[in-house]
């Protein structure tokens, strides 16, 4: 404490004293801060030993905590080459004309992202990407891209897993040089839930491919190209490739859904590729695409653009597989899948299977088979750390054709559904989803649009109404969701054939809607006098990156960073012991830089005090330390 006292004095971090002694013994800081950290780290370990970690009891505590095998690689020779070296060679047009010439079907491995968050409520953490990473590098070289951030993975880290979504990126980027990163971006929304300002948007795509994103998947929840106008550019600017999305929503071989036929994602296509995108994804959220449809989609896109198509889905369904074959018969160039134990239900299809399926084909994808099931086997046995977030779901429904509930959102709709108590009513509120859509005028949806469905279909069942009700004097007492009223008022865009008139009064209650682009509304973020704010909040300076952490989530990151204070990075300690702490005689290895282990064992946990706390005795590499911590659970 004495140390980290002086450390702060403004005299000392000016400079103006000799800090000689201090400069030429710089060990001793360094032992000082690592025992600093240790302490923090016992605390963190304390405390999620007696009072649980939010969201995860006990009972979900696997009997047996088996450690995955990790493959054996050589990582002393230089990585093989991979997409990353096209492009760095040959730049995002470059990498297109590539991949355009391309025979292989090539894969996006949404493990590392879209995956988790469909399978998972997006909780994998950065302990467990990082452990596979360098293998990944190795044994998944032949792939295009591995989605590894972006989505909800930013906002997750930081609230749920108390990690640095920024640090994630750095670390992963170190171990794998070779194959594209590429992330999800939600346009305007970034990385949130919510508009922000053109400037704000500007700084993270900055920021993302300064730390090593390489392909930017922009959408618009709305298919609005309006808003995804700043983001795509801001891609372009990077010099990184800009992807730019059209989500599917509906059938186009339904006559009766003819809200948006094959002709209106043909349109979207063009005006993207006029807007400057690299490649074109197809970004069929849902999985709703159907295996004929698809033939008939990527058939049509390939004759109207001239971009490399990238196609995204999901397998709820059951049949997602047979919808990524039919697009490969139909000359798709890139589709996106997950290695096996992360695939299928509300993920990817299954990666493995499909480089088997098509192993000797015209579009044989020539991956290592054998090293993919290596890494499958790992991430095998790293599910069942996650047991807390599984969403129960067991067998493909083609339900989802009814209740078009995105892949990614159904994982987190049902506990919050659980959260306001209405479990025992979720096959209601999955009819409800479907019924605020029609209310809605059959929109896309798509984080954040499908997140205001959600909140208004659960606001219905929650409050007992139906949506008729809402067009009778009912209405004028409830209190609609926030997000509700923005959708109504154009905040998240304007929606194809707009928002239904008469709803659009009755929410709004008198307000005026707009028709501009919402980033217009906003002004720009004055960002030094945000980092000087920030840095205020959390009482330490605000790097770049910190900075639009709390531009884009100004509650939720200095909850990080008090965590972090508390308990220094708790991103290395091992995921089952982050979830659910140590037994008494369990011992765990915690390696908080590289090189730099400390091996913590719980000797034994005290009683309950009458003051509310607990004595836990810990051993850190072998020396006794006692922790007392206040027993809340
Ligand atoms: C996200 O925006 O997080 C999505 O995965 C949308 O599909
Ligand atoms: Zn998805």
């Amino acid at each position: 404490a004495f140390l980290e006292n002086v450390m702060r004095h403004p005299v000392f971090l000016s400079g103006r004293c000799d800090t000689s002694f201090i400069e030429d013994h710089p060990e001793l800081l360094a032992q000082s801060e690592r025992k600093d950290r240790g302490t923090k780290l016992l605390r963190y370990l304390a405390d999620v030993t007696v009072n649980g970690s939010p969201g995860v009891s006990r009972a979900t505590r696997p009997a047996d905590i088996r450690e995955p095998r990790l493959p054996k690689v050589d990582l002393t020779r230089p990585r093989p080459k991979g997409t990353r070296d096209i492009l760095l060679e040959r730049g995002p047009e470059g990498l297109a004309r590539w991949v355009l010439a391309e025979k292989r079907l090539l894969f996006t491995d949404t493990t590392m992202r879209d995956a988790h968050q469909s399978l998972l409520a997006t909780r994998v953490r950065t302990h467990d990407l990082l452990r596979i990473a360098p293998a990944t590098g190795v044994l998944g070289a032949g792939l295009f891209s591995l989605e590894m951030w972006g989505g909800a993975t930013f906002d997750v880290a930081m609230r749920f897993l108390r990690e640095d979504p920024w640090e994630r990126l750095h670390k992963l980027r170190k171990e794998v040089p070779n194959v594209l990163f590429q992330m999800l971006l939600r346009g305007s929304n970034a990385v949130g839930y919510t508009n922000y300002p053109d400037n704000v948007v500007e700084r993270f795509v900055e920021e993302a491919a300064r730390s090593g994103i390489d392909v930017f998947r922009v959408f618009d929840s709305l298919n609005w190209t309006r808003g995804m106008k700043v983001a795509m550019e801001a891609v372009r600017r990077q010099g990184k490739v800009c992807e730019a999305a059209v989500c599917y929503t509906g059938d186009i071989d339904d006559p009766r859904r003819d809200k948006y036929p094959l002709d209106y994602y043909v349109k979207l296509a063009k005006e993207l590729e006029r807007m400057g995108a690299h490649f074109l994804a197809v970004k069929d959220m849902a999985g709703l695409l159907k295996p004929f449809a698809a033939a008939k989609l990527v058939k049509a896109l390939k004759d109207a653009v001239g971009l490399p198509v990238h196609l995204h889905t999901h397998d709820t369904s059951g049949v997602a597989s047979a919808t990524l074959l039919e697009a490969t018969k139909a000359g798709v160039d890139v589709v996106d899948a997950a290695l096996s134990p992360l695939s299928g239900l509300t993920a990817q299809p299954n990666l493995n299977s499909l480089a088997a399926v098509l192993e000797g084909s015209a579009w044989d994808p020539k991956l290592d088979r054998d090293g993919l099931q290596q890494l499958a086997n790992y991430w095998e046995t790293v599910r069942d750390w996650y047991a807390p977030f599984e969403s129960g779901l067991k067998s493909g429904t083609a339900e989802v054709y009814r209740h078009e509930i995105p892949g990614g959102q159904y994982s987190n709709y049902k506990p919050q559904v659980a959260g306001l108590g209405l479990l025992d009513r979720w096959e209601e509120c999955k009819d409800m989803y479907r019924k605020v859509n029609l209310l809605f005028g059959d929109i896309v949806k798509v984080t954040p649009s499908s997140k205001v469905v959600g909140d208004m279909a659960m606001f219905l069942v929650k409050n007992g109404l139906e949506p008729e009700d809402l067009f009778t004097d009912k209405a004028n007492e409830l209190a609609f969701p926030e997000s509700v009223v923005g959708l109504a008022r154009g905040m998240l865009g304007q929606l194809h054939g707009g928002f239904p008139e008469r709803l659009r009064e009755i929410l709004l209650r008198g307000q005026e809607p707009i028709t501009c682009r919402p980033g217009e509304l906003l002004e720009p973020a004055d960002l030094e006098a945000e980092r000087r704010r920030a840095a205020e909040r959390v009482g330490h300076p605000v790097d770049d990156k910190a900075l639009v952490s709390w531009l884009l989530y100004p509650n939720v990151w200095p909850e990080l960073s008090r965590h972090r204070e508390a308990f220094s990075d708790t991103s290395v300690v091992p995921t089952p012991v982050f979830f659910w702490g140590l037994e008494p005689g369990q011992e765990t290895s915690v390696e908080i830089e590289p090189g730099k282990t400390l091996i913590v064992k719980l000797v034994s946990m005290g009683k309950l005090e009458k003051d509310g706390t607990r004595d836990l005795i810990f051993e850190l590499n072998g020396e006794g330390r006692t922790i007392t911590v206040r027993d809340a659970s």
